[in-house]
């Protein structure tokens, strides 16, 4: 049986996804996240191309694309988009003021930055346990790796400063993306912290492919609260 806390967070979860989802229009080029409040927003745009709203989509993972065909979004790709309106995706963490993000926790942060990246503007649906002061504080950061001396990799983010751990799977596996990489999780320090001195840090070691920090792409954070939303 699910708690009271856990049906308030998917109430929350619900009310940010309808919201978000309502943002888009008829004719638009929409990127669809990945995670539990994306799912939300796919149903809710699968709801609304059922009625007649007429968009085009990239999805931002396996799992979004085969939730999406579902329910029969109509899905195309970057071979025939060069350009997305609108991209709605969850996050991890959301840094309040600056709306700094911490993605990737779903294991889909590589493709989620290609999208949010090729679109005029991010919207990010969350619930309001994902708002942090400081980054780091709840979730770790991912950082998506090539497999290949993936040990030599983690060595060169711990002698950055970040303890840094393989995801593994329950099975005792690394866990592997849909770009076929591996993930390295690492701990942010909570003092002093730059997140665009420490995000090109990390983009510029050798053997990782992208990191979780989405600094200054955020155009709108939507916050399902229980008599409401609240939009950053
Ligand atoms: C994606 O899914 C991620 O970037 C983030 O890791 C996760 C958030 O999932 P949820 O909405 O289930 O909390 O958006």
């Amino acid at each position: 049986m699910s708690s009271p806390e856990s049906n308030a967070t998917d109430a929350a979860k619900r009310r940010a996804a309808v919201w978000a989802a309502a943002q888009i229009e008829d004719g638009m080029a929409v990127g669809l996240g990945s995670g539990s409040t994306s799912a939300l927003v796919i149903e809710e745009v699968g709801r609304r191309v059922a009625e007649g709203l007429r968009i085009k989509a990239i999805a931002t993972s396996e799992a979004s694309q085969k939730l999406a065909l579902e329910l029969k979004i109509p899905m195309s790709d970057f071979a025939h988009l060069t350009h997305l309106d609108l991209t709605i995706d969850g996050a991890d963490e959301v840094q309040e003021g600056t709306l700094y993000l911490i993605k990737g926790h779903g294991g889909a942060l590589l493709r989620e930055k290609i999208v949010a990246m090729a679109s005029g503007r991010l919207l990010i649906a969350v619930d309001p346990r994902k708002l942090v002061k400081t980054l780091g504080s709840v979730f770790t950061l991912p950082v998506e790796v090539v497999p290949f001396g993936f040990e030599t990799t983690v060595k060169r983010l711990r002698d950055l400063g970040f303890e840094s751990e393989l995801r593994m799977t329950d099975d005792g596996k690394p866990y592997v993306t849909d770009g076929q990489h591996y993930i390295v999780h690492c701990k942010l320090p909570q003092v002093g912290f730059d997140a665009v001195a420490g995000g090109e840090e990390l983009k510029g070691t050798v053997g990782v492919v992208e990191h979780g920090l989405f600094l200054g792409m955020t155009s709108k954070v939507v916050i399902g609260r229980p008599e409401g939303i609240e939009v950053l």
